[in-house]
């Protein structure tokens, strides 16, 4: 456990320094929507999602290198939806990862075009990586738009502003977070997966680890949402109308969590021997404070 907890530290390490080069600009017009860029993605993220598609790579022997245009992609297309959530007309939430969220800073305008401008470079850097074939950038950047778009986090959002009431069906609940948080969980895994050469039958398990993480994360930020403090979350909290603990309540939840991250585990034994890392993530997420 402690080898891959170091894994994991180095790779985080290893990642932020390549996620300094896929998100600057040098052009000194634009420096105050850099600082806005920069204060949302360098605020203290977990980097789970970069951090899932590194340890999918490992299972298919793919370097770092090879993965490091997708894992910033990741991250941005997951800062950009964290920036769009919070401002007024969306979730109106004021406090992210402990700070002010970006648009208290640096204002709507800054803050709605740092997220737009961080959603395209992370199609952009792709598409501009010498180290992957056309092939698999096609199918990577295909994957990224889908899970982005209308039938993706678009979606989601969409339905979470519009549907999400105490009277929701729980096909309702949940259409919103298998679009909003488990979609992205399930496209970091089958990208890198993508890249590794991978099966169909590689890839659906690591899709079907990736939706129950994605479901015990999202059961998990909802208790965290409801029984935490904004100084331990960090965040403004009940913003979310569509919550899985106004559905079921504390204790049902907390038997979900350990469900789905059994599920998690379970999916991905065709890997035995070498998913360690897998299953430590999962451990670890289940651990989470904030
Ligand atoms: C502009 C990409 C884009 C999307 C538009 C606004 C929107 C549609 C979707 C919102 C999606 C959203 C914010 C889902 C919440 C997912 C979630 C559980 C986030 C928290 O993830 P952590 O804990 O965050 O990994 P850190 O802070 O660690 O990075």
């Amino acid at each position: 456990m402690n080898d891959i907890i170091k894994y994991f530290q180095e790779t985080k390490a290893y990642f932020e320094q390549e996620l300094a080069k896929c998100s600057a600009t040098d052009q000194p017009l634009l420096s105050v929507l850099q600082e806005s860029i920069n204060y949302s993605l360098y605020s203290g993220g977990k980097r789970i999602r970069p951090l899932f598609a590194f340890a999918v790579g490992e299972l298919f022997d793919v370097t770092r290198e090879k993965l490091s245009t997708l894992a910033c992609a990741l991250e941005m297309i997951h800062t950009a939806s964290l920036i769009m959530d919070d401002l007024p007309h969306m979730d109106d939430a004021t406090m992210r990862r402990g700070k002010p969220a970006n648009h208290v800073v640096y204002g709507q305008d800054v803050a709605a075009l740092a997220s737009i401008g961080l959603l395209t470079r992370a199609y952009e850097v792709i598409l501009a990586d010498p180290e992957l074939p056309d092939d698999k950038k096609t199918k990577v950047v295909e994957r990224l738009a889908n899970v982005v778009g209308i039938d993706g986090l678009v979606g989601g959002q969409f339905v979470d502003l519009k549907f999400a009431d105490q009277s929701m069906e729980y096909s309702t609940l949940e259409y919103i977070h298998s679009h909003k948080t488990a979609a992205l969980f399930v496209s970091s895994g089958s990208t890198a997966a993508i890249i590794g050469n991978a099966t169909l039958e590689q890839i659906t398990a690591l899709e079907e680890y990736a939706s129950n993480l994605g479901f015990a994360f999202q059961i998990l930020d909802d208790l965290l949402d409801a029984t935490g403090t904004e100084e331990e979350v960090g965040k403004s909290l009940q913003k979310d109308k569509g919550n899985f603990v106004a559905f079921y309540g504390v204790e049902k939840c907390r038997e979900l969590v350990e469900n789905y991250t059994n599920g998690a585990i379970k999916a991905i034994h065709i890997f035995n021997g070498k998913n360690d890392k897998l299953i430590t993530l999962a451990q670890l997420l289940l651990k989470r404070k904030s």
